[in-house]
């Protein structure tokens, strides 16, 4: 390991402190280094406020030492005003003579320009140092930027034989019949805390009368997001409970059971459908998306390859017969224990693979 990584391994340590806070922005540290000593660090808390750079040098007691020190820091810092103010302008201002820098920021209006804006002011500034492991940490706000569309998790659990429901009798209610254990339970509540949105399709919503909120652990609730083709889900549902804001993709014009907190937006349900769905949420601010199920929205995104990363637990039980899980087979790269319960962890890309 060089001098340079053990710094910003630790701008990757403190970036992930943000996590579940800074959507839609990325997730960033920065460490400040003065003759060998680390003199201050911070991170991006939450999305709108300060950035890294801004809370690392905050944290510096002697600001005399900054004319003399390093900055690590594992996004390009910013040139554009948005919520805050430029970062590379920070950096001028206060005279650090040398910027380290993992990767360039995707977002095209600092896009290199941060870079530039240094170097114009003869700041040394280096790039590339983890650039891997830094794109991969923040690969929910690279796919968001360079796909037009939300990085997509898929999450389903499924028996020993395979199915991820019972069969049921013609008549009988429909009830969710559990296969995960308390544990990932559990897990998946941390998951929705840090997805943007969550998705299920009609059936799902219309036999589990799903909340879909986050209820075991801190944290946001994602906003929800279901596919309703006929409009078929009863409106005494939890989903329109007004809690959580709802987004429902429908071919019917239900505009006039608009409010506040249920979102009805009209599509074609063509072959474009999913392009135009994740397309219309990334504009939304969407820029993660956890998909719940139910059988045919899972198959229907692996078919087309729209995923980047799917979570699968496999519990002891067997059903015999019931509704079979989607059929993934052909992309395993990764294989890992959630919970008490295996899962696999797979992924479409190698560039987004989990670190
Ligand atoms: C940095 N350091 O810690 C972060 C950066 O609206 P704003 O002002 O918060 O700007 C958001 C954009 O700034 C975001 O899309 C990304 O390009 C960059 N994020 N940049 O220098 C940071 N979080
Ligand atoms: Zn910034």
């Amino acid at each position: 390991m060089t001098v340079e990584e053990k710094y910003m391994y630790r701008c990757l340590q403190l970036a992930q402190n943000g996590r579940g806070f800074t959507s839609p922005n990325p997730m960033v540290g920065a460490v400040i280094v003065h003759q060998g000593k680390i003199i201050g660090e911070g991170y991006h808390r939450q999305y709108g406020k300060a950035h890294a750079e801004v809370n690392a040098v905050n944290s510096v007691k002697d600001k005399a030492l900054l004319k003399d020190s390093t900055i690590y820091v594992s996004l390009e810092p910013c040139s554009h005003h948005g919520k805050t103010p430029p970062c590379a302008q920070l950096i001028i201002d206060n005279q650090i003579p040398k910027v380290v820098v993992a990767c360039l920021d995707p977002y095209p209006a600092v896009s290199g320009r941060g870079i530039k804006m240094l170097q114009d002011r003869g700041i040394e500034v280096s790039v590339g140092v983890l650039e891997k492991e830094a794109q991969a940490l923040n690969r929910v706000f690279f796919t968001a930027q360079t796909r037009n569309r939300p990085y997509i998790y898929l999450k389903w659990a499924q028996t020993q034989d395979g199915f991820i429901d019972k069969e049921r009798c013609d008549g009988e209610k429909p009830q969710p019949t559990p296969i995960s254990n308390e544990f990932s339970r559990m897990l998946v509540h941390k998951k929705r805390a840090e997805t943007a949105g969550i998705m299920i399709g009609t059936n799902t919503a219309v036999n589990d009368n799903p909340s879909l909120t986050t209820r075991f652990w801190y944290g946001k609730n994602p906003v929800r997001i279901i596919i309703d083709r006929q409009g078929r889900i009863p409106s005494g549902y939890q989903l329109f409970d007004g809690k959580v804001k709802t987004i429902i993709f429908t071919e019917k014009d239900l505009y006039e059971k608009q409010s506040d907190s249920v979102i009805y937006i009209r599509t074609d349900f063509n072959e474009s459908l999913f392009e135009n769905i994740f397309s219309i949420l990334k504009s939304h601010k969407i820029d993660s998306v956890l998909v719940e199920g139910g059988r045919e929205l899972l198959q229907s995104l692996i078919d087309i390859q729209m995923w980047d990363e799917a979570y699968i637990e496999t519990s002891n039980a067997c059903f015999g017969k019931g509704v079979k899980a989607p059929d993934i087979r052909g992309y395993v790269l990764n294989k890992g224990h959630w919970g008490t319960s295996e899962y696999v962890h797979l992924s479409t890309t190698d560039t987004y693979k989990i670190i």
